[in-house]
């Protein structure tokens, strides 16, 4: 294939021009992590192949699946890789809308490098319309970024969470590298030293970077803007600035460290997206995570559940469903560019800025009910203008119907407290409780069911042009 690249233009052989950003969009289209469109309506499906680490974080406790990828706590079962091709096979005939699999531990996928990649080489020869995707601590990417590049792994997560030493000798207490044990100033000036270049590599072959940071107060919270310069001038293409969860067991723990507010979250997400573009939707999902961002449907597939089920896959069944499904995403698209372009043109300029939470299972839909939410999507909505601004998890309210609303109080105030900078909450349902409880603080519920965009606009109006002292039922 002939390929070349000018003005801006790109063209092969055989295929119509397109400018550099058209071919970027399509090739994130169906990468529910890599555009924000496409996560309503695409998922990614991770296979725990990769159980060895060859570092230690001072945030991990290697009981549990590493933390670069993944909501600390979580045990994933590890699976064989043969075992895993099958299950990616079975998941991707059940769930037509798995456009993605990544291998993200539970420990790195390069410290597993032969795993790892017999697991890439089998879903790629039986189920070749599966994007692949890896996440990786960095530490051995120079190693195989031949490697990733000949088997078509488009997509790369590095988790870099330092690109001094001084502060990375933190952040990390030891690297087993080339065989040898390495601690302190060394092993984070040799860490970074492999992410940056490996970084770098996997760029100029034209695979697309993802950087994750953890955000660690007190240890790299000034230092997050200097490595979104660093990783932008290498090439990546998104960084993803995921909040610190202290976990027991960990240095950090036993330090007394703790976990950055969402607030200051935000913060350093907006000081660094004049550098580069954020991610603002990442779930910190399982090692064995499956299903749309949000929604957990691993329990469903799991080892024991799996092996005796058929496998369904359909190729030509699979392709005609995303490839309406991507129509769908993009025409959404056009629809809200054409929406917020009008909006600009009316509306004035001074309108107050209303953040609401919001409830979902996915699909862009309000459809799930307060009680069951284990996380909110927070919207700033100004002049209909909608602006997403991230996720806050929570613990869910209600367990069961049995004890909906039993003895749940600190789990009400702690949600009240997560959200107490927002004006309102849309969902699909809320309980007398709580709904009285947010209310009282000055959270306004609006209740409805349908698409996330348009009850974003419906609630606002609302807000703004009613004197809203009680909850909004429609
Ligand atoms: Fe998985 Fe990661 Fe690939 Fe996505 S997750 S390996 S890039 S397919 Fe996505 Fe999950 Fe956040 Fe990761 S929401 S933790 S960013
Ligand atoms: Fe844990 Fe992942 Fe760090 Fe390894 S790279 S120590 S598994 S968080």
């Amino acid at each position: 294939m002939h390929s070349c690249v000018e003005k801006n233009l790109i063209f092969r052989e055989g295929e119509s021009v397109k400018t550099i950003n058209q071919e970027l969009e399509d090739r994130i289209a169906r990468h529910p992590c890599y555009s924000e469109d496409a996560h309503h309506y695409f998922a990614r499906m991770h296979v725990p192949v990769a159980p060895a680490c060859n570092i230690q974080c001072n945030y991990c406790s290697r009981k549990f699946d590493c933390a670069n990828e993944s909501r600390p706590g979580v045990v994933s079962e590890v699976l064989k890789p043969e075992e895993a091709v099958k299950k990616v096979l079975i998941v991707a005939g059940e769930i037509q809308q798995t456009s993605v699999i990544g291998i993200a531990g539970p420990g790195d996928p390069l410290a597993n490098p032969e795993k790892t990649f017999e697991t890439f080489r089998g879903v790629s020869e039986q189920a070749p319309d599966l994007k692949l995707c890896l996440s990786t601590n960095g530490l051995r990417l120079l190693e195989f970024v031949d490697t990733i590049h000949a088997l078509n792994i488009d997509h790369v997560t590095i988790t870099i969470n330092a690109v001094n030493p001084l502060i990375g000798q933190h952040v990390y207490s030891w690297i087993f590298y080339e065989g040898k044990r390495y601690k302190g100033l060394e092993a984070a000036e040799i860490l970074i030293n492999n992410q940056l270049k490996g970084l770098e590599a996997l760029t100029e072959r034209g695979i697309l970077c993802k950087v994750n940071t953890v955000l660690i107060p007190g240890v790299n919270d000034q230092h997050i803007e200097e490595i979104s310069k660093a990783i932008k001038e290498r090439g990546a293409f998104v960084h993803n600035i995921m909040p610190l969860i202290v976990t027991p067991d960990t240095v950090f723990e036993k330090n007394g460290m703790r976990n950055p507010t969402a607030k200051e979250v935000q913060q350093v997400q907006e000081k660094c997206s004049g550098s580069l573009k954020m991610m603002k939707h990442c779930r910190q999902c399982r090692a064995d995570a499956i299903g749309l961002l949000g929604e957990d449907r691993s329990a469903e597939f799991s080892k024991e559940n799996i092996m005796d089920l058929p496998i369904r896959y359909d190729g030509e069944a699979r392709k005609q469903f995303q490839d309406d499904l991507e129509m769908k995403v993009k025409q959404n698209k056009k629809k809200k560019q054409e929406k917020a372009a009008k909006i600009r043109n009316d509306a004035a300029t001074n309108s107050p800025v209303i953040k609401i939470a919001v409830t979902t299972r996915g699909n862009a839909r309000v459809n799930l009910h307060f009680g069951h939410a284990k996380e909110f999507l927070i919207f700033d909505v100004q002049n209909e203008s909608i602006n997403f601004v991230g996720v806050r998890k929570v613990q869910s309210y209600c367990v069961g119907k049995v004890n909906c609303g039993t003895g749940k109080g600190p789990i009400l105030a702690e949600t009240a407290e997560i959200l107490k900078d927002c004006h309102m909450l849309l969902s699909s349902g809320i309980g007398e409780t709580p709904k009285k409880y947010l209310l009282d603080r000055g959270i306004v519920p609006f209740v409805k069911s349908g698409n996330i965009e348009e009850l974003l606009y419906e609630s606002s109006k609302f807000y703004r042009y009613m004197n809203v002292t009680e909850p909004i039922f429609s």
